[in-house]
């Protein structure tokens, strides 16, 4: 039985954050307990936004509420979307709380700090993500962009991002993901870069790049399916970082390709809408059996 406490947040209507997670995860054999680091009514892309954000003494009240009934026993943590250093300092505590119950715990973290170019959370909360959670994460899955904010250095080609991923190795995270880069070279397509400093099968790589044709489209809620899948995966194939970012990326491309195929012109209309953003919505109720057993079409390559 494996169980994971997942931090992030949570949409009444559609899937970002814990609703792109929760179920993915349940499909795939994990028991889920699920804190939502915000309530709103739906995610950012829509004209309006109404609900609730989680402060630090807020998740701690329910941790102690475990706590008092012995059920902080999880094997792993996956945290995505946390807007506010107060939160964020919290989840440092709660690590090292979960790492005393089991020292075996994997924490997955998707450091969500910003996206092409803009951060979009405060300073104070990309200072804490430097300095206090990226050594506690044992899988960290950035994009392009939070990979260079927590090196300091720009990725231009695959060897930036790989020298990245060495760069963070050595600060804490054993397995690093990052989940698209896009380089000057290669349009039309996004690179996934990854690399672990943990032994692997035979045969198989530590480092490896997997090249992914864009699709046009815009889709939020992506980022967050990414990092729920390699959690699965990863659990599933622990040496064989190749075997798992393929079943990842296999299980999110059949997503994001039915999504389109039923979103129709909204997948790509410049329209700002709440339709528009509804009929993006990434069809993962539909699309379970790909979740489950997507066949792998994209390979990964040796770097
Ligand atoms: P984070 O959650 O850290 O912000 P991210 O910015 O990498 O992650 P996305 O840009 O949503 O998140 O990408 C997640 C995955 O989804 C990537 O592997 C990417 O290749 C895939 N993806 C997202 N949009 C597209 C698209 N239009 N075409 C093809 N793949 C896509
Ligand atoms: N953008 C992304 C990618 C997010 O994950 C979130 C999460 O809530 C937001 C924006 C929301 O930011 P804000 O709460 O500042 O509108
Ligand atoms: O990671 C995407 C995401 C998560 N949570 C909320 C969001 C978004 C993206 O817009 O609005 C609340």
């Amino acid at each position: 039985m494996y169980s994971t406490v997942r931090h992030a947040s949570h949409v009444v209507h559609g899937y970002v954050g814990n609703k792109c997670a929760v179920f993915p995860l349940q499909l795939l054999g994990f028991d889920v307990d699920a804190v939502n680091s915000v309530q709103f009514s739906n995610h950012t892309g829509y004209p309006t936004v109404r609900g609730h954000k989680l402060d630090g003494p807020g998740l701690w009240e329910l941790v102690e509420g475990l706590q008092s009934n012995g059920l902080l026993q999880y094997t792993h943590l996956l945290t995505g979307y946390i807007g506010s250093a107060s939160l964020l300092k919290t989840i440092v505590r709660l690590v090292e709380l979960l790492r005393r119950q089991n020292p075996e715990l994997t924490y997955v973290c998707d450091p969500v700090m910003g996206d092409d170019g803009r951060l979009y959370v405060p300073e104070d909360a990309a200072a804490v993500y430097g300095e206090a959670i990226v050594p506690l994460a044992s899988v960290l899955t950035p994009n392009q962009f939070e990979a260079e904010r927590l090196t300091g250095r720009e990725i231009r080609s695959e060897g930036d991002a790989l020298a990245a991923c060495r760069a963070l190795h050595e600060r804490g995270p054993a397995t690093v993901v990052i989940t698209s880069v896009s380089l000057p070279s290669a349009r039309g397509e996004t690179l996934l870069v990854a690399s672990t400093s943990l032994p692997q099968a035979d045969g198989s790589w530590q480092a490896l790049k997997l090249r992914i044709p864009r699709v046009d489209g815009y889709f939020t809620g992506t980022g967050d399916l990414m990092t729920t899948l390699l959690l699965a995966r990863l659990h599933e194939r622990p040496d064989n970082l190749r075997a798992a970012v393929e079943a990842a990326v296999a299980g999110l491309q059949a997503v994001l390709l039915r999504t389109i195929e039923a979103a129709g012109d909204a997948a790509h209309s410049i329209e700002a809408t709440s339709e528009v953003a509804r009929l993006r919505e990434l069809r993962i109720v539909q699309n379970q059996h790909l979740l489950r057993n997507p066949e792998v079409k994209l390979f990964a390559e040796a770097l």
